[in-house]
């Protein structure tokens, strides 16, 4: 039994003081449980001792409760349906500290709390540089031109009815900031998975090809090399990205998310998709395209989101998200309650493709068992897997390992610092360790 429901604190664990608390009644519980089961076979007076009235703040299953009795809400009471006042713990959070102000900062995802692969859009992670804005759509506009006249014959602007009567596509992607799991490079950093892989989020985005319109505007597709995108933000977002992931048909120019119009604090409301490719360049309130035969070197791409090597030199528009995955439960500041059966649950995502598998170990990695891909498998999408555990009592390491459709294969930390050292910020794509104690404390480890 994880504690999801029993989750009180502002952070996603619970204190010493709770986990007792919590152990002290569901052993009353159990002690009950067993005690009824006994009963069935010995003295009458453990049967009666098992089926007693429950323990304070136990549900009563034969007194019916007021919701089965009464009239419930009448529909409409909420025009825009909320999660129930129950589910009031999974939010998205900010890291304390890890920013001087929360304009320029990251609110994580809660994957700790989260199903299947579709990230709620009111969880999705936030990164801004220069904080959000909820614009105007009548007044948004979409520019397109050339670096020069030959290079793009009709440079247009669009307004947002523009861009909605043109055909479009709905495609099931995840985003990964760069800096996802950034702060682990070095040692086991933060408690949990919101913060160490909660900068990823997988959605539907519904709109047009940016093809689509490069071909609109007469672009020179033969002499273009890349475009640059630009957003509406004070951030002076823009980054360059390469024609051929253009060409493919898989750069959306975008204003649904999910059914629905993109949230504001995902860009709304017109942003890239750039499937695969980390999340900066997924530029928001999109607001002018340029195409060009050289990329851009902007600010986002010379000096941000480079990786230090081991030499001391950086390493410049590393974009596409490598092959990861994550546990996500049981995970950090979980707690087992019980021994016994319990699902082991994760995602796997890859900036090349689909995944083809993931392996499971539960000791470290010395062992590994190949874990069920729920489906659907798709590419550049995160893919859910499952594996069964049946918990001993014993210390435990969850580890997750997937390989994607290309063969590539999530290396270990000890492998990624090979090659990486360890002052990195960005594509930290290592395996995560989880430990799980005798008293079935979950914590971030490194192994
Ligand atoms: N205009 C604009 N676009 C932006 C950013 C920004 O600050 N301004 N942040 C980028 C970064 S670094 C990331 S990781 C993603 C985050 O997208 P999200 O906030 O929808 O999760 O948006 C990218 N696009
Ligand atoms: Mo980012």
């Amino acid at each position: 039994m994880l504690n999801r429901f029993l989750q009180r604190a502002p952070e996603n664990f619970l204190s010493r003081q709770q986990i007792q608390e919590v152990r002290a009644g569901r052993r009353g519980f159990l002690a009950g449980a067993f005690a009824a089961a006994a009963g069935t076979v010995a003295a009458g007076r453990a049967v009666a001792q098992g089926a007693a009235t429950p323990a304070e703040g136990e549900p009563e299953i034969l007194n019916l409760p007021p919701h089965s009795k009464g009239l419930g809400q009448p529909v409409a009471a909420r025009g825009y349906g909320l999660p129930s006042e129950f589910e009031k713990n999974l939010q998205r959070r900010e890291s304390p500290g890890l920013t001087r102000v929360s304009q320029a900062s990251v609110s994580f995802c809660p994957l700790q709390g989260l199903f299947g692969i579709i990230t709620p859009s009111g969880l999705h992670f936030e990164r801004h540089h220069q904080g959000w804005w909820d614009i105007d759509p009548s007044k948004h506009r979409l520019m397109l031109n050339g670096c020069d006249e030959a290079m793009l014959k009709r440079p247009m602007v669009f307004n947002m009815d523009e861009l909605m009567r043109l055909p479009s596509v709905s495609r099931m992607h995840f985003i990964e900031c760069g800096a996802n799991t950034g702060m682990e490079w070095g040692n086991a950093a933060v408690p949990t998975v919101q913060y160490t892989h909660g900068m990823l989020s997988c959605s539907e985005f519904t709109g047009v090809p940016l093809r689509t319109l490069l071909e609109l505007c007469g672009a020179d597709l033969k002499r273009a090399k890349f475009i640059l995108a630009e957003g509406a933000d004070g951030s002076g977002m823009t980054r360059t990205i390469p024609m051929s992931l253009v060409m493919s048909g898989e750069v959306l120019v975008a204003y649904g998310q999910n059914g629905e119009m993109l949230r504001p604090e995902n860009g709304y409301p017109l942003r890239l998709i750039v499937p695969g490719v980390q999340g900066v360049s997924w530029v928001k309130y999109l607001r002018r395209i340029e195409v060009g035969d050289m990329p851009y070197g902007a600010k986002d791409e010379t000096i941000h989101y480079v990786d230090l090597q081991p030499s001391g030199l950086h390493r410049q528009y590393t974009s596409i998200q490598e092959v990861k995955s994550v546990v996500t439960s049981p995970s950090g500041g979980q707690v087992l309650l019980q021994k016994g059966f319990h699902n082991i649950s994760g995602l796997a995502w890859s900036g090349r493709g689909k995944i083809r598998r993931v392996d499971v170990s539960v000791d470290g990695g010395r062992n590994w068992t190949q874990a069920r891909l729920e489906g659907p498998v798709l590419a550049k999408c995160l893919t859910r897997f499952n594996a069964d555990f049946v918990w001993d009592g014993k210390p435990a390491i969850f580890q997750s390992r997937a390989v994607d459709e290309t063969g590539q294969i999530q290396p270990s930390y000890n492998e990624l610092r090979k090659v990486r050292a360890s002052r990195s910020i960005y594509h930290n794509n290592a395996i995560q360790s989880w430990s799980l104690e005798e008293n079935g404390e979950v914590k971030n480890v490194q192994v």
